[in-house]
């Protein structure tokens, strides 16, 4: 058990959780500026997380370069196509992309996702902002040719799904644009939901403007250390005003953390968050457990929740502090991806030695079991709730076998590793110290 909290307990503990058209579908938000250095965001990202204290926080594919030192550059074809994997065996349905221009770089990530050979295994979205069309950045039809994609994400069957950030920029004759424009070309009316209203009334705004749902990008008014908790209710009480107060469906945002830190430290022209904009950290069983309560209010209020949906921030805004994307594997590797496998699909790792949960039993492995041992249930082989030197024995006995391509439920064995390759994987942990030099192999 990675987690104490499993959802298929959860369903037959809950009577009342009966899914009137099936398990919600499950979107996490994507901000792609791990472009490496070259691109003024990505720098500014790359700064944010140089210091020593921050790396835990770093994506799996990282590389730590010295003490306060690090590249990010999540750019490449073969991360995308792991991240694809990461986010199929967490079990979520789509990545919600914000919209970037070309000239951004910030662009990048979505490309290689579209030209992904993997590209059927997870559904996309976008998420656009306003200045995106009054800069002339995209035009109504060219955002409206991305639902003509067969892995458009579509909700109450096949409208496409489609986020604004804000209606800052833009008018309720955009919005017509956009729906005459996709009923047009056969790809139906699309369910177009709003995470910010920055000015009027939000209920009068959001009919003005004639939006199909509310949602939220992140909660981000809560600060100053405060535990992750009281996140979670902010994050409740505003499904439920949208819903109680002001009569709208929505799409409950599930905000999995807040925690700016690397920002305040390193302010940059790009941002300069409050000194007290911060959340502690969640814990892997904090976001599933706040997951679960999303799913589960979907399930109490099949009104409101009618496109049978939920959106996480974030995948990937590692410096901002809302991340489900693995870490490098001796700082937690992949906890989120294996929580939120046991919630949303049911089942744990299906190669018990598979720790950082990529499909191989390898050198990896050994680090996210370094990086949990003693500590947490993260690198737990043998389902007692720990992880110990027990756990490292599966590992060894597993020791180079690869899931089938045919079926994650069987695997190939191979044999043992040699003794000498045992000791080489022992040095270099003892000699990690922080660095990882074993991520390097991912990018
Ligand atoms: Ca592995
Ligand atoms: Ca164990
Ligand atoms: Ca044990």
């Amino acid at each position: 058990m990675r987690t104490v909290y499993c959802f298929v307990v959860y369903l037959i503990l809950s009577p009342s959780l009966v899914f009137s058209q099936g398990a919600p579908d499950v979107g996490v938000i994507r901000w792609d500026a791990w472009t490496g250095p070259g691109n003024a965001v990505g720098n500014e990202v790359n700064a944010s997380l140089s210091p020593n204290q921050f790396h835990n926080k770093l994506p799996f594919y990282a590389n730590v370069l010295g003490e306060n030192s690090v590249n990010i550059d999540g750019t490449t074809q073969a991360t995308m196509d792991q991240e694809i994997d990461f986010a199929t065996r967490a079990g979520l349905d789509y990545w919600a992309f914000i919209w970037y221009p070309s000239s951004s770089g910030l662009h990048q990530s979505r490309e290689l996702y579209l030209n992904s050979s993997r590209k059927s295994d997870i559904d996309f979205s976008l998420v656009v902002e306003s200045v995106r069309f009054s800069s002339g950045q995209i035009t109504h039809q060219q955002l409206v040719n991305s639902f003509l994609d067969p892995s458009y994400q579509t909700v109450l069957n096949g409208r496409p799904l489609l986020y604004f950030f804000d209606n800052r920029d833009i008018t309720p004759a955009d919005f017509s644009s956009i729906r005459i424009r996709s009923i047009a070309q056969g790809t139906g009316d699309p369910y177009i939901t709003i995470m910010h209203i920055p000015e009027g009334d939000f209920a009068t705004e959001f009919n003005t403007y004639g939006f199909d749902a509310a949602s939220r990008y992140a909660t981000t008014w809560v600060g100053d250390g405060e535990p992750h908790s009281s996140l979670v209710a902010q994050d409740a009480g505003q499904w439920n005003w949208f819903d109680d107060s002001l009569g709208l469906e929505v799409i409950p945002h599930v905000t999995t953390g807040w925690d700016n830190r690397p920002r305040i430290l390193n302010p940059s022209p790009f941002w300069a968050p409050a000194s007290n904009s911060w959340v502690e950290p969640a814990t892997p069983s904090e976001i599933t457990d706040h997951v679960a309560d999303a799913v589960q209010w979907v399930a109490d209020n099949p009104g409101a929740a009618a496109s049978n949906n939920i959106l996480l921030y974030a995948w990937n805004e590692f410096d901002e502090g809302g991340s489900l994307a693995p870490n490098l594997p001796q700082f937690g590797g992949t906890e989120r991806i294996a929580a939120l496998r046991n919630v949303l699909v049911g089942t744990g790792n299906t190669i018990q030695g598979d720790f950082f949960l990529d499909g191989t039993v390898d050198g990896l492995d050994l680090a996210q079991w370094a990086g949990d041992h003693g500590l947490n249930a993260s690198s737990d082989a043998d389902g007692d709730g720990d992880t110990d030197g027990s756990d490292f024995l599966t590992w060894q006995r597993q020791f180079g076998t690869v899931e089938s391509v045919a079926s994650s439920s069987s695997s190939q064995a191979v044999p043992e590793p040699s003794a000498v390759l045992l000791v080489t994987l022992a040095g270099l942990l003892l000699g990690m110290n922080r660095p990882c030099v074993l991520a390097h192999s991912l990018a």
